[in-house]
C-alpha cells in the first residue's frame, strides 16, 4: 500500500526531492514509518517463533496462561475509584514546588511512619532477576497512582534497573523513567545510585556522574539514594555533590554490613556511628540506612536506629532492608518504633526472601502504633496484579523456597543471593550451593572482610566462584596467591578502583595478586580519571545512530558496550517495549490473534499463520503472519 500511494502521488511523480517530498507530505511518511516498525516487529515475532525467546537467563514458558487482569480500586465508601487520571496529593508536590530541604523536613514532621514501595524496582531486582518490563510496570502505575498516593516514594529506577533494561530487555530505561513519571506525577520516584560508581560496576570520571545525575533528574528522579559499596566516604561524596547540583533530594546511605549485635563481627555501633556523623557533615537531606543482606536484626534495628535519633532528632532517616533471613517485617517495625521515617517493603506477592518484607504485613504490623498513610484495603488490591506478574516472570524465578538464616554467616545480598542460587540450580544444586556459600563466607574474609554490595559484592562472589571451580580451599588461596590468576573484578577491587575499604586491604594478600602489575591506588580512583568527553562522545554517537540526547550519551558513558548492542538491536527489532510480555518472552500459538499499540492511536492487530519447512539448502523458515488483514513473510535462520 505504501507503494501504490507513492506512485500515485502527484508530487513525488512530479519528481520533487525527496526531504522536501517528506515535509510536504507528511501522512505519506508517517505510513512508511509505520510500516517500517510493523516489519520490524514482525522480524522479531519470526525470530521468537523460530528461536525462541531472546532474553538471556529465561528458562521455560511464562506460567500464566490467562489474560492480566487489573486491580479495581474502590473508595473507603465502597465506590469505584476513577483512575482515568493520575491521583493529584502526594509527598512530591512538597518537592517540586518547595525543594529538597522542605521535604525532608516535612518526612520528619509526619506524626507516622512512611513507606517507600520497592516493587518496580528492588523488589523485581532481587526476585525475577530485573527483568520486569516498562510495558507491565506502566499497565498498572494509573492504579498506582491512587493507592499509593500516601506512599513516602515508589522505587523504581537505578540499581541494576538500568543496564538490564538495555542488555536484556532492549529497552531505553531512560523511556522507562519518562513514561512513568507522565503516568505517576504524584509520588516521589527514587533511584539508587552507587556513588562514585553511578549506576556502573567500577568508578567512572566525575563529570560522567554529574551529567547522569542532572538528567536523571530532568527526566524524573525525585529522591537519589547514594551509597559506596565500602562505605568509602570519599567515594560517597562524589554521588552527593553531583545530586546536589543536579537539584535532587540526597539521601546518602550507610550500608549495614554483618551483625552489630555480635561483638566478633568487624563493623559495630561505633563503627556505624562515624560513619554516620561523616555523612549528615556532607549535608545529606536524609540518612539511608542499607542493610542489603537483610543482616539487620530487630535488636540492632533498635539499638542502631534509636542512636541515630538520639544524635540527630531532626534527621529525616529512612531503612532499606531484604527479608533473606525472615525477619524484616519485624526489623523494620523495629526501625520504625524506634524513630525512622520512612521503610522499604514491596507488593506482597513480590514481597519475603530476598525481596523486602511485605507491604500489606507492614502496615499490619505497625497498626495501633504508628499510621503509614497508606489505604491498606488499596496496597493489598493493587497486589492482584503483582500476583500475576510472579507468574509471568515465572521463567526468571530462582524459586528459593524459604528463609535463609545463614546469611548471617555468609551476609550475600539479597539479589545476588538469588543470583547464585539460579546458577547453582542449573548444575542441580545440592552439595554446590552449600558448597557456594561457604566459598563466599571464606572470599569475604580473604578480601579483608569488606561491606558487600555492588559492586564489591560482585568481587566476592567472582572470587569464591573461582575457589570452587578450582578447588581452593582459604589456606589454598593464602599460600598460592602470587600465582594465582584470579577474576578481573578482584583485582579491580585490589587496585583500589572500588575505593578503600575499611581497615585496608589485606596484605600481603594485595601485593602478591597484583604482583606489581597494577598499581595500588590510595586515593578515590576519580582523583587520576580524565574527564569524559561528553562533547565529542555526542558528535561520535550522531554520526553513528543519527538523533542522540543527553540521556544516550550518559548511557553509553555507563555502558559503551551495552549502549551500542542496544541500538543495533533496536535498528533490526524496532521499539520492542510496546509489545506485551506473553509474546516477548513466547511465540504465540498459531492462529492466535493480538494487538500491539506500536505508538498512541496505532495499533497492529496480528496473527501467527504458519511455519514452514526447513530450507535445507539455506537453514531459514518461512513464518507467516496477518498484519491488520494483509498477509506477510518473514524469512528466518533457524539455529537449532
Ligand atoms: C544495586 O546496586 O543494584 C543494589 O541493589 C544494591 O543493593
Ligand atoms: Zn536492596
Amino acid at each position: 500500500p505504501f507503494l501504490l500511494a507513492l506512485l500515485t502521488n502527484e508530487t513525488f511523480v512530479k519528481g520533487k526531492c525527496w526531504t522536501t517530498f517528506i515535509d510536504d507530505t507528511p501522512k505519506l511518511f508517517e505510513m512508511l514509518t509505520s510500516q517500517n516498525r510493523a516489519q520490524k516487529l514482525l522480524a522479531f515475532l519470526a525470530e521468537l517463533t523460530v528461536n525462541g525467546s531472546q532474553v538471556t537467563g529465561q528458562i521455560g514458558l511464562p506460567k500464566l496462561k490467562s489474560d492480566v487482569t487489573l486491580p479495581v480500586l474502590k473508595t473507603s465508601s465502597g465506590e469505584l475509584l476513577d483512575i482515568s487520571k493520575p491521583a493529584t496529593s502526594g509527598w512530591r508536590s512538597i518537592i517540586t514546588e518547595q525543594g529538597p530541604e522542605a521535604f525532608a523536613k516535612a518526612v520528619r514532621n509526619f506524626k507516622g511512619t512512611l513507606i517507600m514501595d520497592t516493587t518496580w524496582r528492588d523488589a523485581h531486582q532481587s526476585l525475577l532477576a530485573t527483568r520486569v518490563r516498562t510495558y507491565d510496570l506502566l499497565h498498572v502505575a494509573p492504579q498506582t497512582s491512587h493507592a499509593l498516593s500516601g506512599a513516602f516514594a515508589l522505587e523504581c529506577w537505578g540499581g541494576a534497573t538500568f543496564d538490564v533494561a538495555m542488555r536484556f530487555l532492549h529497552e531505553d530505561p531512560w523511556d522507562r523513567l519518562r513514561k512513568l513519571r507522565k503516568a505517576v506525577p504524584n509520588i516521589p520516584f527514587q533511584m539508587l545510585l552507587r556513588g562514585a560508581n553511578g549506576v556502573a560496576y567500577s568508578s567512572l570520571p566525575d563529570n560522567a556522574i554529574e551529567q547522569f545525575c542532572v538528567e536523571a533528574k530532568k527526566n524524573g528522579v525525585d529522591i537519589f539514594r547514594v551509597f559506596d559499596a565500602l562505605n568509602d566516604l570519599d567515594q560517597l561524596q562524589v554521588g552527593v555533590e553531583a545530586v546536589k547540583k543536579a537539584g535532587g533530594v540526597v539521601e546518602a546511605t550507610v550500608c549495614y554490613s554483618g551483625d552489630m549485635l555480635n561483638p566478633k563481627k568487624k563493623y559495630n555501633l561505633e563503627y556505624y556511628l562515624d560513619v554516620v556523623e561523616k555523612i549528615v557533615a556532607m549535608g545529606t537531606h536524609i540518612l539511608g540506612i542499607k542493610d542489603m543482606a537483610g543482616t539487620l536484626k530487630p535488636g540492632a534495628a533498635t539499638k542502631l536506629i534509636g542512636a541515630i535519633r538520639a544524635k540527630y532528632p531532626d534527621l529525616p532517616i529512612h531503612v532499606h532492608t531484604h527479608d533473606s533471613a525472615g525477619t524484616g517485617v519485624a526489623s523494620m517495625t523495629a526501625a520504625a518504633l524506634a524513630g525512622a521515617d520512612a521503610v522499604d517493603a514491596a507488593s506482597n506477592s513480590m514481597s519475603g526472601m530476598t525481596s523486602q518484607p511485605s507491604i500489606s504485613a507492614l502496615i499490619a504490623s505497625l497498626e495501633g502504633q504508628l499510621d503509614t498513610n497508606l489505604d491498606a484495603a488499596q496496597v493489598k488490591e493493587i497486589d492482584s496484579y503483582w500476583a500475576q506478574m510472579r507468574l509471568l516472570y515465572s521463567c526468571f524465578e530462582a524459586d528459593l523456597k524459604g528463609p535463609d538464616p545463614e546469611v548471617y554467616d555468609h551476609e550475600i545480598p539479597g539479589g545476588q543471593l538469588t543470583n547464585l542460587l539460579f546458577q547453582a540450580q542449573q548444575v542441580g544444586l545440592g552439595a554446590q550451593w552449600k558448597e557456594t556459600k561457604e566459598a563466599y563466607r571464606q572470599a569475604n574474609q580473604l578480601l579483608g572482610d569488606i561491606v558487600k554490595v555492588t559492586p564489591t559484592s560482585k568481587v566476592v562472589g567472582d572470587f569464591a566462584q573461582f575457589m570452587v571451580s578450582n578447588n581452593l580451599s582459604y589456606d589454598d588461596v593464602l599460600k598460592k596467591a602470587s600465582t594465582l590468576d584470579v577474576p578481573a573484578s578482584v583485582l579491580d577491587f585490589f587496585e583500589g578502583l572500588m575505593g578503600q575499604p575499611y581497615g585496608g586491604f589485606p596484605e600481603p594478600l594485595r601485593s602478591e595478586i597484583l604482583r606489581g602489575q597494577r598499581p595500588k591506588l590510595t586515593e578515590r580512583p576519580g582523583k587520576s580519571l580524565p574527564p569524559v568527553d561528553l562533547v565529542g562522545i555526542k558528535a561520535d554517537l550522531e554520526k553513528r545512530f543519527g538523533n542522540i540526547t543527553g540521556c544516550d550519551v550518559a548511557s553509553y558513558t555507563m555502558y559503551p558496550k551495552v549502549y551500542e548492542e542496544y541500538r543495533k538491536y533496536i535498528e533490526k527489532y524496532g521499539d520492542l517495549s510496546v509489545v506485551p510480555t506473553k509474546y516477548f518472552l513466547a511465540p504465540p500459538e498459531i492462529g492466535e490473534e493480538f494487538a500491539v499499540d506500536i505508538e498512541q492511536g496505532k495499533t497492529l492487530v496480528l496473527k501467527l499463520l504458519a511455519v514452514g519447512e526447513l530450507s535445507t539448502q539455506t537453514g531459514t523458515r518461512e513464518v507467516y503472519f496477518e498484519l491488520n488483514g494483509e498477509m506477510r513473510k518473514v524469512t528466518v535462520e533457524d539455529k537449532h
